[in-house]
């Protein structure tokens, strides 16, 4: 059965058994201190008010049977995935690879670069490490969506303005329907995050739409007819 929210520009639709949830990067790296977040310098505790949100969609898009994903920022524990670019960019001691309290910092394996425990994927859940801020960017999630014959992406996590909006612009490229849930992202930076969302659904939905948890859920909780 299509389901059916209001969004801007215009409503959105969707079928559940063709569309998934993606959360990005809500990982102790963005969100408590000591991460990578804090690293470069930012108030990690203006990400958590997508926590909550975040939680009631995943519950819904859960008991709706989507296809949830989850994805990670992060590095080998060698770095030959980490541009010298991006390395380079902080301070030395507070860079990716360097050890702090959640580990070293943005490398898989350690504890910064797991998802805070208020989200933890279940089993069956898919859980995409991604090198870049986009998801689909040196990773097999197009490979995931197209197999499950997925058209329609809702998309939450952090931050607005990079990994999500970087991930929904790879989407809609790539002829995916994204709808980003609103109060679910967060960024360090709440006018970015304000500016990203519009861009998204200016000129039309010129890369997608933007709508609250509240109306995504419902349109979850629908019971098919
Ligand atoms: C950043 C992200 N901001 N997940 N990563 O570096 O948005």
């Amino acid at each position: 059965m299509l389901r059916r929210f209001e969004a801007l520009p215009g409503a959105f639709t969707f079928d559940p058994a063709r569309c998934a949830l993606i959360i990005i990067d809500m990982q102790r790296d963005f969100l408590e201190p000591g991460g990578f977040g804090a690293a470069l310098g930012n108030d990690v505790t203006q990400l958590h008010r997508a926590i909550a949100p975040c939680a009631a969609l995943l519950a819904a898009a859960r008991a709706a049977g989507l296809l949830v994903i989850h994805t990670r920022e992060g590095h080998r524990p060698d770095l030959t995935d980490c541009p010298p670019a991006k390395l380079t960019r902080s301070p030395p001691g507070l860079r990716i690879g360097d050890p702090g309290p959640m580990g070293r910092i943005l490398v898989r394996g350690e504890a910064g670069h797991d998802i805070i425990p208020e989200l933890a994927p279940t089993l069956g859940e898919v859980v995409l490490d991604k090198p870049g801020k986009g998801a689909f960017w040196a990773t097999d999630l197009e490979n995931i969506l197209r197999n499950r014959g997925t058209e329609a992406l809702l998309v939450a996590g952090v931050t607005t303005e990079v990994c999500v909006s970087t991930t929904v612009r790879e989407g809609n490229d790539r002829g995916f329907r994204c709808a980003v849930i609103s109060d679910a992202c967060a960024s360090y930076f709440p006018e970015f995050h304000a500016a990203a969302l519009a861009m998204i659904h200016a000129q039309g939905g010129i890369f997608g739409w933007v709508a609250p948890s509240a109306a995504a859920i419902a349109a979850l909780e629908e019971s098919p007819a």
